[in-house]
């Protein structure tokens, strides 16, 4: 296999997936960057933008490809034929009014929610991050940028820790190489990160610490305006010196939930347990007696907070879920109906 490509994380995962071990040696790559119908393709023999074939640019927006996607070229190598079944997959539901899922990385192996030792903490928020998280299938590492700026670092470390019973949490100094130690144990040679968080805490800053040079601009965010300043414009898979490869995602505002309960179950575990132990199998932990999860927050065990966030989630997540099903059965319906009248243009044809 090509040196190039295992640097890039192909595994026998992939591998396997291809029919003819020959495409390995010029048609298959990994998808570094994408940028509206253009991708940019690393094969074995190097760097291509290619678009998509047009079966592909029919395709719901979660099976087009995204960054770190494994994928098949045609033959010429200007265009994806296929996108290779995903090891994992940190999506979100689209912002707007066109309720798509889609797709932010792919086969990503840890995911490091990036957040500050500042007043951009928010548990709430590493909340909804490791639901995601746990939904895309990859590992979480909760990342505590600036924390040469301020007195107690360990403060927020502890609540970090609170907010999924045994997730890891690094606090670092992201200027500075040696305090990125503890992130380079998370990267090993053929593993994929993904950087995800709020702009401003740092994302670009780690990856070029950790690349020993400047990969991506860095800079400050201008608070007066809404707009900011996007220094990062596009999401870039990236292969470091030593090995391991880091995706940048630039701030998302919104990262919207969907069809994802028993994940936020999973990192609400807590609660989950506390629920189990309810008077009321239904019970909504509003006012009903015999409520084990009300009970923990009269004793001080469970914060309001925590429990708001989680049933905030559950509602989103809901009320997403039921309108992504009425959008599909909307879609086949009215793909029926085009077949349906195919077949009788058709009949009339052949009568
Ligand atoms: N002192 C200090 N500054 C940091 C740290 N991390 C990021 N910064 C600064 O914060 C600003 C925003 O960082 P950047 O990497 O562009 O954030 P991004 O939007 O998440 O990519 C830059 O001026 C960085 O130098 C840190 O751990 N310590
Ligand atoms: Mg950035
Ligand atoms: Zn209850």
């Amino acid at each position: 296999m090509d040196n190039l490509l295992q640097q890039l994380g192909l595994v026998p995962f992939f591998t396997q997936q291809l029919e003819d071990s020959a495409l390995l040696q010029e048609r298959v790559g990994r998808v570094i960057v994408v940028q509206r119908s253009k991708s940019t393709v690393v094969c074995a023999s190097g760097e291509r933008v290619v678009d998509l074939s047009p079966a592909l640019q029919q395709a719901d927006a979660v099976d087009r490809p995204t960054v770190g996607d494994w994928v098949v070229l045609d033959e010429p190598l200007s265009r994806i034929e296929k996108v290779l079944e995903r090891k994992s997959l940190f999506k979100r539901l689209s912002v707007g009014t066109r309720n798509e899922i889609q797709p932010i990385a792919a086969n990503i192996d840890t995911l490091f929610i990036v957040t500050s030792c500042n007043e951009e903490f928010k548990e709430s928020r590493l909340e909804r991050y490791l639901a995601l998280c746990r939904e895309a299938g990859a590992m979480p590492v909760i990342v505590l940028t600036k924390a040469d700026l301020t007195e107690d670092a360990t403060t927020y470390v502890s609540r970090a820790r609170k907010t999924q019973a045994g997730v890891a949490v690094e606090a670092i100094n992201a200027l500075d190489p040696e305090s990125l130690a503890s992130l380079q144990a998370w990267i090993d040679s053929s593993s994929t990160v993904a950087l995800v968080g709020s702009s401003g805490v740092g994302k670009s800053t780690i990856l070029n610490t950790l690349a020993g040079h400047s990969l991506a601009s860095t800079g400050e965010i201008r608070e007066d305006d809404k707009k900011g300043r996007h220094t990062t414009t596009h999401r870039e898979l990236h292969i470091l010196p030593s090995g391991g490869l880091l995706v940048d995602v630039p701030g998302m505002r919104e990262l919207r939930v969907a069809d994802l309960s028993n994940s936020i179950d999973a990192v609400f575990d807590d609660i989950e347990m506390l629920a189990a132990k309810c008077k009321f199998a239904d019970c909504k932990h509003e006012a009903e007696p015999g409520c084990a999860v009300l009970q923990a927050i009269q004793e001080g065990k469970l914060d309001t907070r925590r429990l708001s966030n989680y049933k905030k989630l559950l509602r989103e997540n809901a009320m997403a879920t039921a309108t992504l099903a009425e959008k599909r059965a909307r879609e086949r319906d009215f793909s029926k109906m085009v077949k349906g009248a195919k077949t009788i243009k058709q009949n009339k044809g052949e009568a």
